[in-house]
C-alpha cells in the first residue's frame, strides 16, 4: 500500500512538474497538444464511411469525375455511398440528410447551384459531420464546411478570353453558350471571360443563353443563335467542351465551317474536345481537371482526423490548341 502511494505521489509529481514547464513557455514540455495520438483514435481508410452527393451525369467531364471518386475508393477500401442527384439540387439535399441520418464521417458534395445550402449544411455541421465541396463552390458562409477542391473558374474565363482575342485578333461577334444557370462554374467562367473582354472595345458578345453544359441543349441553343444572327458570328465561347461539340454540330448543320468560319474555344479539355481539334473544328480548349478522387479522400481522411487543411486546393491547369492535340490525345485520362 505505501508502496503505491510513493508511486502515486511521485506520479503526480511528475505531472506537476510537466505543467510548470508548460506554463514556462519551455516547447520541450508535454501538452495536450503535441501528444502523438495512438492508432486507435485514428480513423484509416478502411474504416472511413463517405457519403457522396454527386450532381448528374451531365458531361464527359462529369462522367470522369465520377468515375475517378468510385475508383480511388475501391482502390483505398472507403466505403463510398454514392447519389446521383439527375441536376436537380433537391434530390442533393435529400441525400445529404440521408447521409446525416446515417452517420457517415464525411460527406462530399459538388453542389449543382451555387445558393440555397445553409440549412442542410448547418444540420450536416449540427451532427458533428464535415462537408468537403469538390469541383463546384457553394455561397455559404466558410463555417460550413471543411474545405473546397476544385479549380479556379474565373481564371478559366479569362484564359479562353485571352485565347479568343488571339484568335479574333481583338475584333469580332462572339456567342456564348453558357453553363447551368446558378452554378459556380457558369457565373465565374461568365465573369472572368468579361474581365479580360473589357479590354478588347471590339470584342462583343452580342448573344449569351444557357446550354445547360449538355451537347443536345448547346446544339440547340447554337442553332437559336445561328437563325437568328447567322455569318454575323465570328467565335463561340462555350462553357465546356460538350456545349462546344452541340455547337459544331448546329454550324455544320447550318452550313458553316466550325473552327474556320467560326472560331470556337470551350472549356474541359475532355478526349473528345482533343478529336474537335485534330479534326479543325475546335480552335482551342482550356483545361479544368475532373479527376479529384485521389485528393478527395486524401482530404477526408485529413479532416475526420482533425488534421488542419487549407480552405481552397485548386486545381493546376492547362491550355491547349490545335498544334499538338493529337500528340497528346493518348495521353489525355479524360
Ligand atoms: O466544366 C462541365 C460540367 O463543374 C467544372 O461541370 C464542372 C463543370 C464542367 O458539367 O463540363
Amino acid at each position: 500500500m505505501n508502496k503505491v502511494l510513493a508511486w502515486l505521489g511521485t506520479f503526480f509529481a511528475v505531472i506537476f512538474l510537466a505543467a510548470c514547464a508548460a506554463d514556462s513557455g519551455d516547447d520541450t514540455a508535454v501538452s495536450p497538444t503535441n501528444i502523438p495520438e495512438t492508432e486507435d483514435n485514428i480513423i484509416t481508410y478502411e474504416e472511413l464511411v463517405v457519403g457522396y452527393s454527386q450532381i448528374g451525369a451531365e458531361s464527359e467531364w462529369r462522367t470522369s469525375n465520377t468515375a475517378s471518386i468510385k475508383e480511388e475508393a475501391e482502390n483505398l477500401g472507403v466505403a463510398l455511398i454514392f447519389s446521383d442527384g439527375q441536376q436537380k439540387q433537391e434530390n442533393q439535399i435529400k441525400a445529404i440528410r440521408t447521409f446525416i441520418a446515417q452517420q457517415v464521417d464525411v460527406i462530399g458534395v459538388s453542389p449543382v447551384v451555387e445558393t440555397g445550402w445553409d440549412s442542410v449544411f448547418q444540420e450536416a455541421k449540427d451532427a458533428g459531420i464535415p462537408i468537403i465541396l469538390v469541383d463546384r463552390r457553394a455561397d455559404v458562409d466558410e463555417a460550413l464546411y471543411a474545405t473546397y477542391l476544385g479549380s479556379d473558374f474565373v481564371e478559366e474565363g479569362r484564359n479562353a478570353a485571352k485565347v479568343m482575342a488571339d484568335l479574333l485578333e481583338g475584333q469580332g461577334h462572339i456567342v456564348e453558350l453558357v453553363g447551368t444557370v446558378g452554378s459556380a462554374p457558369a457565373i465565374d467562367r461568365y465573369a472572368g471571360f468579361r474581365e479580360v473582354l473589357a479590354e478588347y472595345p471590339e470584342m462583343q458578345i452580342i448573344a449569351s443563353e444557357s446550354g445547360d453544359f449538355t451537347r443536345a441543349k448547346g446544339e440547340e441553343v447554337m442553332g437559336d443563335f445561328l437563325r437568328q444572327y447567322g455569318a454575323e458570328i465570328d467565335a463561340v465561347y462555350a462553357h465546356n467542351d460538350d456545349m462546344a461539340i452541340g455547337a459544331i454540330r448546329a454550324i455544320e448543320a447550318y452550313g458553316l465551317k466550325p473552327g474556320e468560319d467560326i472560331k470556337i474555344v470551350s472549356i474541359d479539355a475532355i478526349r473528345d474536345a482533343f478529336q474537335a481539334m485534330i479534326d479543325g473544328k475546335l480552335n482551342a480548349t482550356i483545361e479544368c481537371n475532373p479527376l479529384l478522387g485521389p485528393q478527395f479522400f486524401d482530404l477526408a481522411l485529413k479532416v475526420v482526423n482533425g488534421e488542419s487543411v487549407p480552405k481552397w486546393i485548386p486545381s493546376e491547369e492547362r491550355v491547349f490548341f490545335p498544334e499538338n492535340a493529337a500528340e497528346l490525345l493518348p495521353t489525355r485520362k479524360y
